[in-house]
């Protein structure tokens, strides 16, 4: 199934490391930030947050990923002001605490971003916007060993969302990681098709974003090892692809993943690794027969479709996300799985393929971006790079 074997001692967290060789394995590396996979153990992680937020203002880039009424819906979760009511933002809020915790009960280090406040008006020379918020880090950043890579994201109100983690990428840059940003796209309305329709079912895929500028969203990348999977998406264009291709090297392949997805935005509920060998797929938007022959090794399972959400109305009405984001779970080690307690068919489909599912509830961040793995960013994991799959 997976051709090489960790055999490296638990990392101390104090030396840098170069760029990995292009073949074998390596030493399980000592810095601080180190994390090649989604399923090695998982030591430290940063969780997002919610405080001052603000929904994203009208944007052609907005709808390439939002269900189509999405406006409609936010209009009445904030008012014009876009402010997410109390009402919304504090279930979330102790939803995403109560995560916190049980991260931490796992014998997991959580980190936070600053509390950034995204109502306050920025611009460029060419455009001005608001901010969004500070919810899902696995947007934002790809860590790739012991680099944090910055991604060029194509959304507006995001373009500072970054500064939020810089203190705490510092700490770890101070330790010895790599910290690495791509080039900041300007974000010209050149970038974006403003007569964007949301193709149907029978059109061929199209994106609200072309290939002028380069950029992409971390979450777009699901990584196992020497091989990463990618979505081409309204966020992540071939360009933002190849620039990641480029960056990494002959260390790495990088293979797309064609979707079926009428609005791709964001790879993690679509397919999720979820330890070496182990592949969850989604039925409706992955055709099996047309995956990158590389994972023929792999056992891969369609996930079940998701549970209704009782109480989860915010999952429906005004969700920046799909119904699948069911699929959106962190992998603590290729045993544990946290996954949402309002999926007793997710639960189950991880007890029949012998893992152990953590239930917990982030049923009200819908509206916020994501679930356990959009608001999270894996630091460390017991990690060393290896490759899973024949060549
Ligand atoms: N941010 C991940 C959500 C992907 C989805 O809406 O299915």
């Amino acid at each position: 199934m997976y051709l090489d074997t960790a055999t490296a001692p638990a990392p101390a967290h104090v030396a840098p490391s170069v760029r990995p060789p292009a073949t074998g394995t390596s030493t399980e590396s000592r810095c601080v930030v180190n994390s090649h996979n989604e399923w090695d153990t998982l030591e430290e992680i940063v969780v997002g947050r919610l405080d001052k937020s603000v929904f994203p203002q009208r944007h052609p880039s907005i709808l390439g990923g939002a269900p189509k009424d999405l406006y409609l819906a936010l209009l009445l979760l904030g008012g014009r002001k876009r402010r997410p009511r109390k009402v919304f933002v504090e279930p979330a809020a102790k939803e995403l605490e109560d995560f916190v915790r049980l991260l931490e009960s796992e014998g997991v280090t959580v980190r936070r971003p600053e509390v950034m406040d995204h109502s306050r008006k920025y611009g460029t020379p060419q455009w001005k916007s608001k901010g969004c918020v500070t919810a899902c880090p696995r947007d934002c950043f790809l860590v790739v060993g012991d680099e944090i890579i910055e991604s060029p994201m194509s959304w507006r109100c995001r373009y500072f969302e970054p500064h939020a983690y810089y203190q705490l990428f510092k700490e770890y840059y101070d330790q010895g990681a790599r910290w690495t940003s791509a080039p900041k796209p300007p974000l010209r309305n050149t970038l974006y098709d403003k007569q964007y329709k949301i193709p149907k079912q029978d059109e061929p895929l199209r994106y609200v974003i072309n290939e002028s500028e380069i950029v992409f969203d971390a979450a777009d990348f699901i990584r196992c090892g020497r091989d990463i999977f990618v979505t081409r998406s309204n966020v992540t264009n071939l360009a933002g692809i190849n620039w990641l291709r480029r960056h990494l090297g002959d260390g790495y392949r990088i293979h797309e993943i064609e979707t079926l997805c009428r609005q791709p935005m964001h790879i993690d509920t679509t397919i999720v690794p979820l330890g070496p060998g182990k592949m969850m797929i989604n039925p409706k938007y992955v055709d099996r027969s047309r995956l990158p022959s590389i994972l023929n090794s792999w056992e891969i399972r369609e996930a079940p479709k998701p549970d209704k959400v009782r109480g989860g109305l915010f999952n429906e009405v005004g969700s920046m996300c799909s119904v699948w984001l069911n699929m959106n779970v962190l992998m603590l080690d290729p045993q544990r799985v946290v996954v949402d307690r309002s999926q007793p068919s997710m639960i189950q489909f991880f007890k029949d393929w012998g893992l152990t599912p953590i239930p917990c509830s982030l049923k009200f961040l819908g509206p916020f971006g994501g679930s356990f793995h959009c608001v999270t960013l894996d630091i460390r994991r017991k990690s060393t790079l290896q490759s899973y799959f024949q060549a």
